[in-house]
């Protein structure tokens, strides 16, 4: 008798397990997955007390981040911490004639790094120190881009290797040629789990941010 109900019972797991289609336990399997953490910015509302400036300001309007200050560093960081030193951010940056817009991770406030879209061959990776920027190395010097377009760029943080991406083609993903830049080595900075945003105004030019994320790794 034992044996026949336990017969049963494994007839009905079975059955069960044969009744949900994979996608629903797929489903079942995405809900239960952690969301990932990390912050995340459209600047369609003024949310510069979000960040702390360390130079200058930030202002914040028409769903755009610009830096305050003419003829000098904004340089600012994000409030919430992403919690790891292997970190990435992502942001879509407008440069224009002799000015710099970048994301930076691995910050802390003082020390970082940026990816800066070098119009009009180069995406560069420099270091950070105060409003000092080392140049650390280009990813590419082989690309053609140009002023006055917005390009969205992605830079990561592991241990002491650096990766950046550029979507050239706007299509929202850097999958096409050229896109991946590759990796670059450095040890200079190996803490900082915040990210923030940089725009160096040198030629009184204003410099865009926007759609700003980072997270951990
Ligand atoms: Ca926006
Ligand atoms: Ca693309």
């Amino acid at each position: 008798m034992k044996r026949i109900i336990l017969s049963i019972i494994l007839c009905l797991c079975a059955s069960c397990a044969w009744a949900f289609p994979p996608g629903f336990i797929g489903a079942i399997t995405q809900s239960n997955a952690q969301a990932p953490t990390g912050i995340s910015d459209n600047f369609s509302s003024d949310t510069s007390a979000n960040y702390t400036a360390s130079y200058g300001g930030v202002t914040i309007s028409d769903g755009i981040a610009t830096g305050t200050t003419n003829w000098n560093s904004n340089i600012l960081k994000h409030n919430t911490s992403v919690g790891s030193s292997d970190n990435w951010v992502e942001a879509t940056v407008v440069d224009r004639s002799g000015s710099v817009s970048a994301p930076i991770l691995r910050y802390n406030g003082t020390t970082g790094y940026i990816i800066h879209v070098a119009v009009p061959a180069s995406v560069i990776l420099y270091s950070i120190n105060g409003e000092n920027k080392t140049y650390v190395g280009a990813f590419t010097s082989s690309l053609s881009l140009t002023t006055e377009i917005s390009y969205k760029v992605k830079l990561s943080v592991s241990g002491t290797t650096f990766h950046g991406w550029i979507d050239l083609n706007s299509d929202g993903d850097y999958e096409d040629t050229n896109e991946d830049l590759g990796t670059i080595s450095d040890s200079t900075y190996s803490t900082g789990t915040y990210v923030g945003i940089r725009f160096d105004r040198g030629s009184g030019a204003s410099p865009e941010i926007d759609n700003f994320s980072g997270g951990a790794l």
